[in-house]
């Protein structure tokens, strides 16, 4: 079975077309999930993916940090996963088995939200092929909270539940509640939380700390909203004060100059929040995030 461009609506990142034959040879597997049942201030990341892929096509091949054709890295970029509108649990449950059925072996998996709750699914598949990864966590909100608005599998809880399948360090954190501090005093993880107005200061050196922290392979989840509302207003849950351009770039490319990353997340892209430009930057920096991951020259 063929799917041909001319008969099938099947937008790819980049505009790229799909190689269904040599789908195990691609390198980047990229996933959509328009899924946001679990938003709770502003909902619209289900209309995140399309933004992002649409936008996409505006992008350069050539990348003029890595100095390569960052398309010839081999992106196959699958449909949609569709979203259940039942219990977020479910939804969970379908990410995991819809990935585990894709039968990948070493590919780099990169998930496009979607509210930050898609992590949970796609890192619980992703630690099935890598058993001993960790996540490097940005956003600029805790995710620490055990329950929120009645169910455990929300935006909230996103950290608090990878916690306990893999090592999670958290970088970019600038909004948290009692119950959250609570409970990273009292599981003693409080050198795995990096709060950004205590860690911009001294980037590399701070970087450096929570680096040395992961293992080898290395899972990079985004929430969008870690960056500064100046550059990315188009999220559910806006927070001043947050990364810029220049910052997150640094941080992924330290992240892969001494880890090999196997998976990535960019997630909370609410379009009609901002403006235009925020699709783009969300494509940018998925577009960054293959070119330093399949960067085999570490000397980046
Ligand atoms: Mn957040």
């Amino acid at each position: 079975m063929k799917f041909h461009k001319n008969h099938y609506k099947w937008n790819t990142f980049l505009d790229l077309r799909n190689d269904e034959k040599n789908f195990l040879n691609s390198s980047v597997i990229l996933i959509p999930i328009p899924y946001d049942g679990t938003a709770s201030y502003k909902s619209g990341a289900r209309h995140g993916p399309s933004a992002i892929i649409n936008a996409s096509s505006e992008l350069e091949y050539y990348d003029i940090e890595t100095k390569k054709d960052i398309s010839e890295a081999g992106i196959f970029t699958t449909p949609e996963i569709s979203p259940l509108a039942s219990d977020p649990k479910e939804m969970q449950l379908k990410i995991i088995n819809t990935i585990d059925n894709l039968k990948l072996k070493n590919q780099i998996t990169g998930i496009l939200g979607g509210d930050h709750s898609v992590t949970i699914g796609s890192v619980k598949s992703t630690i099935k092929r890598f058993p001993n990864l960790s996540i490097l966590y940005l956003d600029a909100h805790a995710d620490l909270r055990d329950t929120y608005m009645g169910t455990k599998w929300g935006h909230a809880s996103v950290a608090r539940r990878l916690k306990s399948v893999c090592k999670v360090v958290q970088l970019g954190v600038r909004s948290i509640s009692y119950e959250e501090i609570n409970f990273i005093s009292k599981s003693k993880s409080e050198n795995e939380i990096f709060f950004w107005e205590h860690t911009k200061n001294n980037l590399q050196k701070n970087i450096d700390l929570a680096l040395k922290q992961l293992s080898d392979q290395v899972y990079i989840s985004i929430d969008l909203d870690v960056l500064d509302p100046s550059i990315m207003s188009a999220v559910g849950n806006p927070q001043p004060g947050g990364m810029n351009w220049e910052e997150i770039n640094f941080i992924i490319k330290q992240t892969a100059k001494k880890h090999t990353i196997v998976g990535f997340d960019v997630t909370e892209l609410n379009p009609k929040e901002g403006p235009e430009s925020c699709s783009f930057t969300a494509a940018k920096l998925i577009y960054k995030l293959i070119g330093f991951a399949t960067e085999k020259n570490k000397n980046l």
